[in-house]
Formats: C-alpha cells, sequence, structure tokens
C-alpha cells in the first residue's frame, strides 16, 4: 500500500509522495526537544532515521493488518481506509499540494486491499488443506510465507526506487530555483525598433519559454541537480577532459538571440521558437580540446539516452554556437534542457540542440551515426529557408477594404533579404520587411492589400535569403531532412 502510494505519487507533485507528506507532517509535529536530539543523534541523517523508522513503522502496521485479516477482512479493510485518511491528510495539508495529489495514497490504499485478499485466499487456502497440522511446512504454506516476503519485498524495491526518483526531482527543482546566472561577458546586440509587426495573430519576435516549443524524446523530463552534472568531451581529441556546472559558470558566457527550428517542421507549421540564449561558445570548449585531423562531427549525448551528429565545422567557425544555460534571462526550463543543453545557429534541432546535454564526443561521420540517423532521418540537417503566413489564418473571414498580411521567414546564418507577396494569380509583390535583430534569428513581414474584394482568396509567401537566393518551391516532406515549398493559405474577403 505505501509502496504503491510512494510509486505512484513519482508521478505527482512530488509533495504528493505520502512518505515525504508524513515525514514533512512529523517534523511540523515534532516537538523541539525531539527534534534536537534527532538532529544531535542522527546528524545529517536526520531525514534518512526519519524515513527508516516511518518504513519500520508501516511494516508492523503491515503485519497488524494482516492479523487482522485473519479475524474479520472487513476490518482490515477498514484499517487501510483509515490509515490513508491520515496519509491523505498528511498529504493535503502540506503546501504546494492540490487534492488530485490525494491520487497516489487512494491507489496505495487500493492496492493494499488487493494485495491483502490476495494473501487472505492464500492464507485460508493453506489453513483448509486437510491432514496437515499446525507446525507443518507443506508447499502452500511455504507459498503464502514466500507471497508476503515478496509482497514486502516488491513494496521495499519500490518505494527505495521511487524515493531516490523524487528526491533527485526535488533536488534539481531546490536547485533551479536557487541558481542566480551569472552576467554575459559579451551581451546579446540590443534588439533595434522594429522587429515586432504589430498585427493580431502575430507571433511575438522572442517566444516566452512557456509558449516555446518542445520536441524530445522523454516520456518523463529528466530532472538533473547541476552538482551532479558534468560534461565529458572526448574521442579524436588531444585533450579528453571534463567540464563541471560550477566551472562552467565561471566561463566566459556569451548571450545571444537565435531562432530554434524542427525538422519535423511543416511548412507553414509552429515547430519555431527565437529566444535569447546565454551560454559558452562550443568554439572555446573544442579549441581547449584541440580536435585531431580528420574528425569531422561531434556526437553529443544527453543524460536520457538521446545523441546528436553535428558537423564540427558548425561548432568552430565563426557561428555563436552555444552551451546554455540560460534562456530569455533564465535558467533553462527543466523541458528545455536544464542544466545544460545545445543550441547551434542554422542547423536543425535533432542534430544539433542537445538538451540535457551530458558527453560531446569528437568522431567522424563514417564511425558514428546519431539517435534520428539510425531511424531514417539524414546524418546532416542544415535548416531550409522558409516563410509563413501568420495572419491571417487559413480560412479566416476578414472584413473588406484594406487587408494585413502578416507573417515570418527565416535562414539562419545568412538572413532574409525580401519576402514576396501573391494573391490569387496577380503578380509577386514585395511585402514590407520588419527590422533584423540578426541573421540567425526569424524576421517579420508584413504585406498591406490595399482593396481586397470580396469572394474567396489565396496568399502564397516566399522569401530570399541575403544572398539573393529564392526560397525553393519544390514540395519536400519532413523525412527525411526538412519539408520546403511555398505555404499557400486561403481566406474569405466579406
Ligand atoms: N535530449 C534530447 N535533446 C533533444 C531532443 C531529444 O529528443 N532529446 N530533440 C531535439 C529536437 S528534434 C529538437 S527540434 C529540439 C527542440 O528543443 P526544444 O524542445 O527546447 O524546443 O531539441 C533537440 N534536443
Ligand atoms: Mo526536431
Amino acid at each position: 500500500m505505501f509502496a504503491v502510494a510512494q510509486f505512484a505519487s513519482a508521478f505527482f507533485n512530488s509533495a504528493s509522495s505520502p512518505f515525504f507528506a508524513l515525514g514533512s507532517a512529523i517534523i511540523d509535529l515534532t516537538p523541539p526537544w525531539l527534534k534536537d536530539f534527532a538532529i544531535a543523534t542522527f546528524g545529517t541523517n536526520d531525514k534518512l532515521a526519519l524515513f527508516i523508522s516511518i518504513g519500520v513503522v508501516a511494516t508492523a502496521l503491515s503485519v497488524l493488518v494482516g492479523l487482522l485479516a485473519k479475524r474479520s477482512f472487513a476490518l482490515a479493510c477498514a484499517a487501510i481506509i483509515g490509515l490513508a485518511v491520515v496519509m491523505a491528510s498528511a498529504v493535503v495539508t502540506r503546501a504546494s499540494t492540490s487534492l488530485i495529489d490525494v491520487l497516489p495514497t487512494v491507489l496505495g490504499a487500493v492496492a493494499g486491499m488487493g494485495v491483502l485478499q490476495w494473501l487472505n485466499r492464500l492464507a485460508s487456502a493453506t489453513a483448509a488443506r486437510p491432514g496437515e497440522d499446525a507446525g507443518s511446512h507443506g508447499p502452500s504454506r511455504r507459498t503464502f510465507l514466500l507471497s508476503s516476503a515478496l509482497s514486502l519485498a516488491a513494496a521495499a524495491i519500490a518505494t527505495g526506487v521511487s524515493t531516490s526518483l523524487s528526491a533527485s526531482r526535488n533536488m534539481a527543482d531546490a536547485a533551479r530555483k536557487a541558481l542566480r546566472l551569472p552576467a554575459a561577458r559579451t551581451k546579446a546586440k540590443a534588439l533595434p525598433a522594429g522587429v515586432q509587426v504589430a498585427e493580431a495573430n502575430m507571433p511575438r519576435f522572442v517566444t516566452p519559454n512557456q509558449n516555446f516549443y518542445r520536441i524530445d524524446t522523454a516520456l518523463s523530463v529528466p530532472q538533473i541537480d547541476p552538482a551532479q552534472w558534468s560534461l565529458r568531451i572526448h574521442g579524436m581529441v588531444e585533450n579528453e577532459f571534463t567540464m563541471s556546472f560550477d566551472e562552467l559558470l565561471n566561463q566566459e558566457l556569451v548571450e545571444t538571440y537565435l531562432t530554434l527550428t524542427c525538422v519535423s517542421n511543416p511548412v507553414g507549421g509552429d515547430l519555431v521558437g527565437n529566444a535569447k540564449w546565454l551560454g559558452y561558445p562550443l568554439r572555446k570548449l573544442l579549441e581547449r580540446a584541440v580536435p585531431q585531423d580528420g574528425a569531422d562531427m561531434v556526437l553529443s549525448a544527453s543524460h536520457d539516452g538521446f545523441s546528436a551528429s553535428t558537423p564540427i565545422q558548425a561548432l568552430t567557425d565563426d557561428r555563436m554556437a552555444l552551451l546554455a544555460i540560460g534562456m530569455n534571462g533564465e535558467p533553462l526550463p527543466f523541458e528545455h534542457g536544464f542544466p545544460v543543453r545545445m543550441v547551434v545557429p542554422g542547423l536543425y534541432g535533432y542534430v544539433s540542440a542537445t538538451k540535457w546535454v551530458v558527453d560531446l564526443e569528437v568522431t567522424r561521420f563514417q564511425d558514428k551515426a546519431a539517435y534520428w540517423t539510425t531511424r531514417g532521418w539524414s546524418e546532416r540537417g542544415p535548416i531550409k529557408m522558409s516563410s509563413r503566413i501568420d495572419t491571417p489564418r487559413p480560412f479566416a473571414k476578414v472584413p473588406a477594404g484594406e487587408v494585413v498580411l502578416g507573417g515570418t521567414a527565416w535562414a539562419q546564418t545568412r538572413g532574409i533579404s525580401r519576402v514576396q507577396v501573391q494573391i490569387d494569380d496577380s503578380p509577386w509583390e514585395d511585402a514590407e520587411l520588419a527590422a533584423e535583430a540578426s541573421v540567425d534569428t526569424w524576421r517579420q513581414w508584413r504585406f498591406a492589400w490595399k482593396d481586397a474584394a470580396p469572394g474567396m482568396h489565396s496568399a502564397t509567401v516566399r522569401a530570399y535569403d541575403a544572398q539573393g537566393q529564392l526560397q525553393t518551391s519544390e514540395k519536400a516532406n519532413p523525412v527525411p531532412n526538412g519539408a520546403s515549398g511555398w505555404q499557400r493559405l486561403q481566406f474569405t474577403v466579406q
């Protein structure tokens, strides 16, 4: 019962754990003299001592409930429910819990009654066997004892695993809250006025962290305590080394705006976001490691087993590839890679933007393959130039007169020099470009269609990069290396 509750709580608010809640409630209710005694006796192990005591009491209570069940199964169930009520009230009286956090305790109580019934059946089957005297060690009695011991062992293991799971969560959470990011040695260039087109439906030029798209293979978000984090750089290098989080904080950090894009983004899609990143240039890190001749790739790996293959050139040329710790002025959110991730201008995330990064291996494309490469995607993924219509929305109804179209375009590392719009089959016309923050960020555009006639219309958009290269009209699916083609949408003028 306790174990299931504890295990289930690992998936909830950490304060939903009945062990932590009971523990905290006990700490809160303990008279000061007993607290002082505990700390004096057990030192920093006082919390461990508390949890062991709770475990011992829990085991004793389980045995008592088991004995009670021999008398009356209903009475034993009532005892379990009583225990659950105590645990649940410990949970709900904690700060930072809500009613849903009682669920693990309820699940625990149900599981407890299930196990009880199962053991009780076994026990009565044992007792009902004729011709066996009380002291004998017949197989069914052995089965009962074995089953009880197994239940207890399973409970202990589940409790241990889930407790350490939620303990590491608590540590990571506390560490993130306590973290004060160092100031950047090189600040981001201030955003010029006019990067934002002021129309409804336009995305914010800087994507707020909570709106930033999230793509990863992690079933549950890794919660890494920075004190436990380190990054190892090895492989084809003269100088293998490992860097701790404290060391990373002490490097000369750089701040830069950079637009991240997912290879799975369809034409017109929203798997793209722009943020101000704070981090240490990967170029500097690799300078210290000294890559050997012939190395052409860095395989970055995350804490949870994802990996990305990045051309070493993209990490050593003059673009601002970062080992990032900050996103829009705060520590990386857990979903976006806390404590450390990579961001590389001009490359799709699947070949560059490893979150929760812990390992960099300098190697060669012919020797190693990354996570998505082994699943049918290209080993290299430069971002394809793209343009998007954000307003009007597809199939929107807009009033007649002047219709303002607006959107975004990106060609990271090169920059956007021109955006054109085509209404129905009219000639292509230039849109107005918003100010450019840098070649690594997206750029907004606006187009006023002066006298829109009522009826159904289409709008198509295309961009040119800074070298005057036109965005390709050739349609391609995201697999294997990114979608292409011009976005066209329909809307109705009323
Ligand atoms: N550890 C890890 N890092 C990862 C991924 C992942 O699955 N696991 N996905 C990558 C992909 S495909 C993209 S597009 C970006 C998305 O970053 P975001 O979730 O911060 O927007 O992260 C990259 N980094
Ligand atoms: Mo992606």
